[in-house]
């Protein structure tokens, strides 16, 4: 089974890439900004909390994403793999993450992480916000403010796989097709 981690700083490429990702190796898509998203739109209590601190580009506390992935994992017991799309975000997200994934034999195969500055990320999220109505793309403060939050919080979730031997970093410059090449081939090394 192939369990992959995409990782990066807010508009690194994650969501982008995940698509490719899927498309090659049929695996499902768990993105846990999609997941949030899809509560608020149906309007329900979580969406609601969730929304709070979405809107300020903070993190939602662990429980509520670990829930959401424990639920996701029981729903597609018979998948080739996964794909984590922006979780884990912290390093208790982690370790609850390589318990539930022994739970069932496996582990993570490996993290991938897309390399891009902070200039480039606020640039492609503004851009971004023009069309796509997220209410945190809408502004440089609160952009700024979810760098920070992976600054503080989520970069120690790269130390956390490096020190297994599961991590992998791409530049995540560049064209989207040439950054997915990169991908295939950090992953055809765990996959041979
Ligand atoms: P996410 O939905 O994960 O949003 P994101 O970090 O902005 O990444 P995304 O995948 O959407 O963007 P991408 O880089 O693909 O999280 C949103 C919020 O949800 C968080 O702030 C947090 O509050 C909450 N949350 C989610 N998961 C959580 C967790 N585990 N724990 C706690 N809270 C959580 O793309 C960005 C843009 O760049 C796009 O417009 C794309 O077209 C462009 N782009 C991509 N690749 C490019 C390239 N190579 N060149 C030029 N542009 C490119």
């Amino acid at each position: 089974m192939l369990n992959l981690i995409l990782f990066g700083p807010p508009g690194a490429g994650k969501g982008t890439q995940s698509e490719n990702i899927i498309a090659k190796y049929k695996l499902i898509h768990l993105s846990t900004g999609d997941l949030l998203r899809s509560e608020i739109q149906a309007g329900s209590e979580l969406g609601l909390q969730a929304k709070t601190l979405m809107d300020q580009g903070i993190l939602v506390p662990d429980e509520v994403v670990i829930g959401m992935i424990d639920n996701k994992l029981k729903e597609h017991r018979d998948a080739a793999g996964f794909i984590f799309d922006g979780f884990p975000r912290t390093v208790k997200q982690s370790e609850a993450l390589d318990q539930l994934l022994a739970s069932y034999n496996e582990s993570i195969s490996v993290m991938i992480a897309l390399v891009v500055d902070d200039n480039e990320l606020l640039a492609r999220l503004l851009n971004r916000g023009k069309t796509s109505g997220r209410p945190d793309d809408q502004n440089e403060e609160l952009i700024s403010k979810r760098i920070q939050e992976y600054n503080s919080k989520t970069k120690p979730v790269a130390d956390y796989y490096q020190e297994q031997g599961k991590f992998v970093a791409i530049d995540g410059i560049g064209e989207i097709d040439f950054i997915f090449e990169e991908i295939t081939k950090a992953i055809s090394t765990v996959t041979i």
